[in-house]
């Protein structure tokens, strides 16, 4: 059973580092409450796998959240057959294999051309100088939308998320989101609608045609793509950047990955089990429901934090530490001894519809990176800084490499 703690999820030693509250949430078996906010928050691996998995917890939160920027509604609100169809049709666009037959050399070329501006300098912030124009580039590119006016889009993107994943806006702040979304929508409802009846392979084409269910609005599409761009690039170069600081922090690590590449899948989800780029996920209770003694009323707003339930130490051992040879899949074992797996995409019916491919992306990109950079460190007096509360990731990530190989030799 456990018992409910007061908490202020913008209390500024918690926003510099949640750690300390998860471990001590899991110590003490609490629920943490923030009244001002109204909000349970929940960091138990049991508990948020009941709380994903129970009909009784609803994506509503998003209506507020997510629909006054995306302007329609995103994928987690859709429910039963419309969700399967919408689902489906966007699985079918990030498979693994046309990640293998397409996205792969797109992937590449993004990488290779924010990389060679900063090979001679032998430095480059992971974060800065690339992550965050590389996330951008490739969900763009794998989308078919176009390239060249990159830098907006990713201003737009920026503004947009925030609004989403905010706890608190002032209302400037609240004005900049929803011109950010007035921009970006303004710019993709063109090609939306261009390309929605082209009878084409890309996710427009396909979310235009009616195959069996009921036709799409544009700005249906519409949001549905702004979902993808968002939720395809938000969490990518955070991903990366704490993949690369365990790489370079943990010792013998990069030698033993640099040698055996096999690691890297391994490498890549016990990253996201330590440091999950998603730290928190809303729901709603739609009744009232009694959780591991917690009773919540209907209408209840409840936070699945996903970075605490990852370290949760009846689900993982050493749950605070990097562990690459974790069973494959990134899994623990959990009070009953049978498999616990990292939350970092969610579960149940609304889990990451990206996961596959957003797994072989960093793969790859990691891959990539260790390829053309060798000798690779963390320059020297390097300190890593997180920042956000909902989504997290370093602020910078700066390496130092001594060489380069060349672009070619690559085969
Ligand atoms: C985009 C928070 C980056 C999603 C969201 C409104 C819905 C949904 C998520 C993830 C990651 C983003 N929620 N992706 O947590 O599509």
């Amino acid at each position: 059973m456990r018992t409910i703690t007061q908490f202020n999820v913008l209390d500024k030693d918690f926003q510099g580092g949640p750690y300390a509250t998860y471990s001590s949430m899991h110590s003490s078996n609490a629920v943490l409450f923030d009244e001002r906010l109204g909000a349970y928050f929940f960091g138990h691996h049991a508990d948020v796998l009941s709380i994903l998995q129970s009909p009784s917890f609803t994506t509503r939160p998003l209506a507020a959240r997510a629909e006054p920027v995306m302007g329609d509604r995103v994928l987690a609100q859709m429910e039963g057959s419309e969700h399967r169809s919408r689902r489906n049709t966007i699985l079918s666009v990030m498979s693994a294999r046309n990640f293998r037959e397409q996205y792969k050399a797109l992937i590449e070329t993004v990488a290779e051309q924010l990389l060679s501006e900063h090979l001679e300098r032998g430095e480059i912030d992971l974060i800065k100088d690339f992550g965050r124009n590389y996330s951008i580039l490739v969900t763009l590119s794998i989308l078919g939308l176009p390239t060249d006016r990159y830098e907006e889009v990713a201003t737009w993107h920026a503004g947009v998320a925030s609004f989403i994943t905010s706890l608190e806006m002032t209302d400037d702040e609240r004005r900049w989101g929803l011109e950010c979304s007035r921009n970006i929508i303004r710019y993709l409802k063109p090609i939306v609608n261009a390309r929605k009846s082209s009878g084409g392979d890309c996710l427009i084409a396909k979310l235009g045609r009616r195959e069996g269910s009921e036709e799409m609005s544009t700005s249906e599409i519409v949001a549905l793509i702004l979902n993808v761009i968002l939720a395809a690039s938000e969490p990518a170069d955070k991903a990366l950047g704490y993949l690369f600081y365990h790489l370079l922090s943990s010792p013998g690590l990069l030698e033993r990955v640099v040698k055996d590449r096999d690691l890297l899948g391994s490498a890549v989800r016990e990253t996201l089990r330590l440091n999950s780029p998603v730290q928190l996920i809303p729901r709603e209770t739609s009744e009232a429901v009694t959780l591991s003694g917690i009773s919540l009323h209907k209408g209840a707003l409840v936070f699945c934090m996903i970075g605490a339930a990852n370290r949760d130490p009846s689900a993982f051992s050493r749950p605070t530490e990097f562990v690459i040879d974790r069973s494959r899949s990134g899994a623990g074992t959990d009070q009953n001894g049978s498999a616990a797996y990292h939350l970092a995409f969610g579960t149940g019916r609304h889990v990451c519809v990206g996961a596959t491919f957003a797994l072989l992306q960093i793969e790859l990109t990691a891959n990539f990176i260790l390829d053309r950079l060798k000798d690779i460190e963390l320059t020297p007096g390097f300190l890593i800084h997180e920042a956000g509360l909902y989504t997290r990731g370093p602020s910078e990530l700066k390496i130092k490499f001594r060489s380069v190989a060349e672009a070619t030799a690559r085969a």
